[in-house]
Parts: C-alpha cells; structure tokens; sequence
C-alpha cells in the first residue's frame, strides 16, 4: 500500500491519496509510516521541481494536500502517546522561509509527546526570536528551515542569541530539508535533527522529559 500512496501524492492525485492515508490508519498502520510515505512523495516532487517537471503550482497542491494529510494523521498520535508537559519548545521557520509543512509535523509530535511548544510560524525574524526567547523562556529552541538562505538566518539567529546574552539559556535544534551536521557546525546550533521523532529524541535528551 506504501508505493500506492506515495505515488498518489506524488501524482497529485489528491482524492486518492486523501483516500489510502484513511484506509491506512484505520487499518493499524502506524502514522508515522503514513509521514515516512509524505516525505519519500515530497522528495518525489521536489526532484520532479529541479527537473522543470513540476512547477510553483503543483509545490503549492503538494502542500496543501501534506496538509490535509496531517490533519488525518494528528488524531492517531494523540492516541499513540502518552501526554504530560515536560518542558517548553520555541519554534519557528527563521527568516525568509516560508516552508511550514515539516515544522508544523515536528510541532505536533512534539505535542503529543508531552511538550508544550509554542509556534511563531513562518518566516520569523531573528529579533523575534531573540525577544520570544526572553519572554517565553523555552528550554529549547527549534529552528526550521528548507531554503539553503534558512542557514545564514539560522546562524544570525544564534549569534543575536549570543549578543542578548540568552545563548546558555537555552538549547536549540535545527531542522528541515537538507540540514545536517555541517550546517549545525556552521550555525553554532546544539544538534540538527532529521525528522520530527529527532526532534523529540533531542528534546527528551535535554529536559529529561
Ligand atoms: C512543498 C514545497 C514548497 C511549498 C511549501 C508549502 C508549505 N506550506 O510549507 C511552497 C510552494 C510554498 C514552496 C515555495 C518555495 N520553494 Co519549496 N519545496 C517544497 C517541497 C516540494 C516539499 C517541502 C516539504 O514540505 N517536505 C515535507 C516535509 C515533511 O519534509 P521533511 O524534510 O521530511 O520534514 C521533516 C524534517 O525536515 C524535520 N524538520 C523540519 N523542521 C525541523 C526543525 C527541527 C528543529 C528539527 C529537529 C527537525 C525539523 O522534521 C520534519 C518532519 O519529520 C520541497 C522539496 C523537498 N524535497 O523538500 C521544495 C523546496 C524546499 N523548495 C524549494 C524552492 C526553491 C522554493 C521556492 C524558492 C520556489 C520559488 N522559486 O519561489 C519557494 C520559496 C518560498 C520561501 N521564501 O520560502 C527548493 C529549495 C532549494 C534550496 N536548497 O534552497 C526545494 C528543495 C525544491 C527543489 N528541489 O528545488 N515550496
């Protein structure tokens, strides 16, 4: 049923696609197979974007349709895990991003696993950030971003953490599309996760939750 779905997507095909994720979950599959089959879909189409296959419309209807497939899929979380705060989250897509689908998917299972996570949305500039940290005090601080230009925010974000004197404050993790060890070096960043379970597992690790 997998490749079903994620060529459903991938095809734009968006009843069928809406169709197999309900059958899917009501049938016991895990959600998190349902977001593993997203992602390989999203990779399908942001190759397809590269290869002037697919153009800005159909990115749109791929993240409009992940977005009518996370609402599906969120119901079956909540029922998955257990739930009791355990610490605060920041969360944002940094400046100049306008990519939600990946955050709003790390905000939820930071949710249903226990966090209370506070979601500044997109394109959030740096002294937001900066001024969020202050007043909101999270014990860490989630930074995501899709666009290679997300890294220098990413980085600017941190350093303006370091001038307000709020960098040992808090723990922050970076995220999204094609972030990994490098870019976390390169954004003085604490850790990179790659998918949302990451994100909690980091988060966990730092507060004990
Ligand atoms: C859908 C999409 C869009 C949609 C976004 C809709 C939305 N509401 O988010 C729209 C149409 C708006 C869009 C616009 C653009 N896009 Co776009 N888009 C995509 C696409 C196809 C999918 C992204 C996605 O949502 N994936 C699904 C999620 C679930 O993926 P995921 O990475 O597995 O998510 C997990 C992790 O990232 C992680 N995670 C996410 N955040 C965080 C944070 C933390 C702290 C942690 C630990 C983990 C974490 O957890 C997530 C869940 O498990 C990608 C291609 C791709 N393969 O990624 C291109 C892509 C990201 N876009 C691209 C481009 C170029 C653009 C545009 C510039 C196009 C244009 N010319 O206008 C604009 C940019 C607008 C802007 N200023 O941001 C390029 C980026 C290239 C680059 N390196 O900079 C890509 C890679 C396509 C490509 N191959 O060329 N896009």
């Amino acid at each position: 049923m997998s490749d079903e779905l994620v060529n459903a997507i991938a095809e734009m095909q968006e009843d069928e696609a809406l169709a197999l994720v309900k059958k899917m979950l009501t049938s016991g599959v895990e959600p998190t197979i349902v977001l593993e089959d997203c992602r390989k879909a999203m990779e399908l189409v942001g190759q397809r974007f590269e290869h002037n296959e697919y153009f800005i419309p159909e990115l749109i209807l791929a993240g409009e349709l992940m977005k009518a497939i996370s609402d599906e899929v969120k119901p079956y979380m909540n029922q998955s895990v257990d739930v009791k705060k355990s610490g605060k989250v920041l969360l944002g897509t940094v400046q100049g991003d306008i990519h939600d689908i990946g955050k709003d998917i790390v905000n939820f299972m930071l949710d249903v696993n226990g966090f209370e996570v506070k979601d500044l949305g997109v394109d959030v500039s740096v002294q937001t950030f900066v001024d969020e940290v202050k007043s909101y005090q999270p014990d860490v601080l989630a930074l995501s971003g899709f666009l290679t230009l997300s890294y220098s925010s990413m980085k600017e974000t941190v350093e303006a953490l370091k001038a307000s004197g709020l960098r040992n404050k808090v723990k922050i993790m970076i995220g999204g599309g094609a972030v990994d060890e490098q870019i976390c070096t390169y954004a003085d960043a604490d850790a990179f996760g790659k998918d949302a379970m990451a994100a909690v597992a980091l988060a966990k690790g730092w507060t004990g939750g």
